[in-house]
């Protein structure tokens, strides 16, 4: 079975590796949209419509059987048309609000996602529905998302200017902190280091990884799940991605044309 996994850049890796613990014999086709690149300050109608249309060709094209939109801020708004489009299963990754406001003492949340995610009526709706009972600081930043595609590209992170990105949080009571966007898993030990009142930092992976799997009805011996020590290389032009594995990766403004 083949699993197309979708995100603007880099970040969906890590929900892929999510994935890939759960479901290591499965073929996989991480596709991600390097041309229009960040996506979080992208008009929401091109937005739609570059993800309708890339998903459904890719998925058409490589006969694909599950799809995972592997970035909020394309989830957040464009899971109903996508559903529509195609008659294959498609999961979303949406911020982990709710298991955030379970977890937290404070009952105080800090939610790290891209502008767009922040401003999105769907964020709000997870709020109101889940975190009612909790103060939820938002904070929105496509520079994180930069910092993240660079550690993977073999830069260090400025902990210095993330302390800086950070610092309208460290007066709060935050405790729990939700990365609503996939390129932050990848930078999350800097995270931690930098804001360390958080006894808490989430992200959606595994509950993707675990959508996935009963999506495709397979049982999973847990105890024999291993932690995938993965490897990044990127080309010269930084472009385009593989893995230490078979993996196709493509760099979406070159192998298609929009
Ligand atoms: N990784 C994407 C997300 O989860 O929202 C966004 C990255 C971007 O294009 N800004």
């Amino acid at each position: 079975k083949t699993i197309l996994i979708f995100d603007s850049g880099v970040g969906g890796l890590s929900v892929y590796q999510e994935i890939y613990r759960q479901l290591p014999h499965y073929q996989y086709i991480y596709a991600f949209d390097d041309a229009a690149f960040p996506y979080g300050e992208l008009d929401e109608a091109v937005l739609v419509e570059r993800t309708l249309h890339i998903v459904s060709s890719l998925a058409t094209k490589h006969k694909a059987d599950l799809v995972v939109i592997a970035c909020n801020t394309a989830s957040t708004i464009v899971l109903p048309p996508l559903r529509a489009a195609l008659s294959l299963p498609v999961v979303g990754v949406v911020p982990a609000i709710k298991p955030a406001a379970l977890l937290s003492q404070t009952k105080c949340l800090g939610v790290l996602a891209t502008p767009a995610t922040v401003k999105r009526q769907y964020t709000k709706a997870l709020i109101q529905e889940f975190a009612s009972d909790c103060e939820v600081h938002l904070l929105g930043n496509t520079r994180l998302v930069e910092m993240a595609e660079m550690k993977l590209r073999g830069a260090q992170v400025d902990l210095d200017e993330l302390t800086g990105i950070l610092q309208p949080w460290f007066h709060t009571a935050i405790d729990t902190v939700v990365l609503g966007c996939t390129h932050f898993p990848l930078i999350k030990d800097e995270i931690s280091q930098v804001f360390v009142q958080a006894t808490n930092v989430i992200d959606s992976g595994s509950a993707i990884a675990s959508r996935v799997n009963s999506l495709l009805g397979v049982t999973v011996n847990q105890r024999a799940l291993q932690r995938q020590n993965f490897t990044y290389h990127t080309d010269a032009s930084a472009n385009v991605v593989t893995l230490n594995h078979s993996l196709l990766a493509m760099n979406l403004g070159q192998v298609i044309s929009l």
